[in-house]
């Protein structure tokens, strides 16, 4: 079945950044593409407590798919991630001042969720807009991961589906491409 309930999830700023566009990304998506419902729901960047929220958003919308979008300052293509891993590793520290050192998310969980999103159709039907795609095989270990990792674990063996997109600085792709790109990423899932 198609997922008819999307929450999509942005970032606050975090480190030395004072914008984070995948909150303004995400906020700048319509309510609605195609039949899907938009839920948005803005994320502090803190270990633990995003992911708290977002199954909590989950739950009140019932989402049968949640698509969490965050910043990877350095990469110049949108990257669709594959998979979420089970540690906690930051080299600055998150905005509640945690700094975890290789801790696991879930002590008895397993090393990597592969995500339940497509996304491959992610990147084909973004580059098919037009904007540079790659999929990507790491999330890193801050608190997109943390937040990724979190949700897939939780959301293991229901129909509810979950995937990460991170995309680039606005100094690297325009935001209007990053929203496009959104778009279509939406429109294939
Ligand atoms: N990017 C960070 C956390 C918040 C964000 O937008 C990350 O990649 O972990």
């Amino acid at each position: 079945m198609e997922p008819k309930t999307l929450l999509i999830t942005g970032f606050e700023p975090f480190g030395t950044e004072d914008r984070n566009p995948s909150w303004e990304a995400v906020n700048a998506l319509p309510t609605c593409i195609g039949d899907r419902t938009l839920t948005k729901l803005l994320l502090p960047v803190e270990f633990g407590h995003a992911a708290e929220l977002a199954l909590q958003a989950a739950a009140d919308c019932r989402a049968d798919a949640i698509l969490c979008v965050g910043l990877a300052a350095g990469r110049t293509a949108v990257t669709p991630e594959a998979v979420g891993l089970n540690v906690r590793d930051a080299s600055i520290p998150d905005n509640a001042g945690y700094q975890p050192a290789g801790e696991p998310i879930q002590a008895d969980g397993p090393a990597a969720i592969f995500s339940t999103l497509p996304v491959r159709s992610m990147v084909e039907a973004i580059r098919s807009a037009g904007i540079p795609a790659k999929l990507s095989y790491t999330a890193g270990t801050y608190v997109c991961n943390d937040l990724l990792y979190t949700l897939l674990h939780r959301f293991s063996g229901t129909p509810t589906r979950v995937a990460f997109v991170h995309i680039p600085l606005e100094k690297d792709l325009p935001l209007t491409d990053s929203i496009a790109a959104l778009t279509a990423a939406i429109g294939s899932i």
